[in-house]
């Protein structure tokens, strides 16, 4: 008989279907494949019996009851993608969860606590200009009303892509108000190349990176790239293009920093007009807030400089401001414990990447587990993780529910 831990790589590969194009997976929040994900994710849930309901902004829970009616214990990720994404990030936690919860009907377990498998709204920000925007509205960090007015790069906000029929809300599912939470686990795959470089299946996670991202806009003088001398230019992408090395620079000379711009936009964006207007994104982290502060700082004095000598004026926009979020020493022994006990050895591993675990982690104890990416590449399609290793990271999820359930009992 098999295990619902093995419907964790089946339900992978069908969900993998949704939004894929030859450049990968592009499943945007409140797009038609992200929606038909939500589909997916609610025939699972329902065929095993499980309690749908979701939020105003689209995050979508599976409630399995527990003998209490308390705070559940949450467990989760998100089936959004990056324009290029894979068929790992985030649907492997969304999937591993209702697989664990399957696990417990399976094993007949009766927790104290109910707990909800969850899909969180939009974490990778790629559609919608806020990462975690679900788990940030869940955690209060973020008002309902705020998100809903976000807008797409076609001025769509949120408020209209989820009244949609094609990549709305589910009509069938019941609204229902924010919750507490006793307990919040996320599985994930380590989108990095530890796990695999020490040859181990299992990676407790001990931090979250702190994480800032903004809007750079540099605006100098158009005109005609033949007839300007150099002399008399404000070249606002050759602006852009000291913002951009300093990101590098800075971020290589502070250890254990990474810096990236990942978006260039350029206007007029014309072969014989110079550049009169350029946006740039910047993501900056590190396991040290401290660190993301001195770039940012470091930065501010680039601009100043740039704007002395090229004439031309620079705004850095902060968007969003994430301090690195530690995880809960409890529910990390409740991890290792799972991990001992089907004999497998775990690594403690800090996260780089950012996660829906650290909006949680600000109303909730949260910890992490992950699995292996293999060559630790993540974001572009190759993202792949062996099917023995997602089904491993499931039954060790299962374990720990009921150690945390154990641990928390009823208060
Ligand atoms: O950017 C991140 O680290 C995450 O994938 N949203
Ligand atoms: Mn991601
Ligand atoms: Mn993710």
């Amino acid at each position: 008989m098999t295990s619902p831990a093995n419907d964790v790589v089946a339900r992978l590969l069908e969900l993998s279907a949704l939004g894929r194009y030859d450049g990968g997976i592009d499943r945007g929040l409140a797009t038609p494949p992200e929606r038909a994900a939500r589909e997916r994710f609610a025939y699972w849930a329902r065929r095993a019996g499980f309690t749908l309901s979701q939020d105003v902004v689209g995050n979508l829970f599976a409630r399995r009851s527990g003998m209490h009616d308390v705070a559940p214990i949450v467990v989760g990720s998100h089936l959004d993608t990056v324009r290029t994404g894979g068929a790992y990030d985030g649907a492997y936690g969304v999937v591993g969860a209702l697989c664990a919860l399957q696990i417990l009907d399976r094993d007949k377990c009766v927790t104290t606590r109910p707990v909800e498998a969850v899909a969180w709204a939009g974490e990778e920000g790629s559609r919608f200009p806020l990462g975690c925007l679900g788990s940030s509205v869940f955690a209060g960090l973020t008002s309902e009303g705020d998100a809903l007015a976000l807008r797409d790069n076609d001025g769509i906000s949120l408020n209209a892509a989820l009244q949609s029929r094609e990549s709305g809300s589910l009509p069938d599912v019941p609204v229902r108000p924010r919750q507490e939470t006793a307990a919040y686990l996320e599985l994930h795959v380590e989108q990095g190349p530890v796990l695999e470089a020490a040859g181990v299946s299992l990676g407790v996670v001990t931090a979250i990176a702190a994480q800032r991202r903004y809007r750079a806009i540099v605006k100098g003088a158009s005109g005609h790239a033949g007839t300007v001398p150099m002399e008399r230019r404000s070249d606002a992408l050759c602006g852009a293009a000291d913002i951009v090395l300093a990101v590098e620079r800075e971020a290589r000379s502070s250890a254990g920093a990474v810096a990236t711009v990942g978006h260039v936009k350029v206007e007029p964006n014309g072969t014989n007009i110079i550049p009169l207007r350029v946006s740039l994104s910047v993501d900056i982290r590190s396991s040290e807030d401290a660190r993301v502060e001195h770039i940012e700082r470091a930065l501010q004095t680039v601009i100043a400089e740039t704007e002395r000598r090229r004439g031309v004026q620079i705004a850095l926009e902060r968007l969003e401001v994430r301090a690195a979020a530690p995880m809960d020493a409890r529910l990390r022994a409740a991890l290792h414990r799972s991990c001992a006990a089907i004999g497998q050895p775990a690594l403690d591993i800090t996260s780089g990447a950012g996660h829906d675990a650290t909006c949680l982690s600000r109303v909730a104890p949260a910890a992490m587990l992950f699995v292996p990416s293999v060559g630790g590449v993540s974001h572009i399609g190759a993202e792949r993780t062996e099917d023995r290793d997602l089904e491993l990271g499931v039954a060790v999820l299962a374990a720990a529910i009921i150690e945390v359930d154990r641990d928390l009992g009823q208060n």
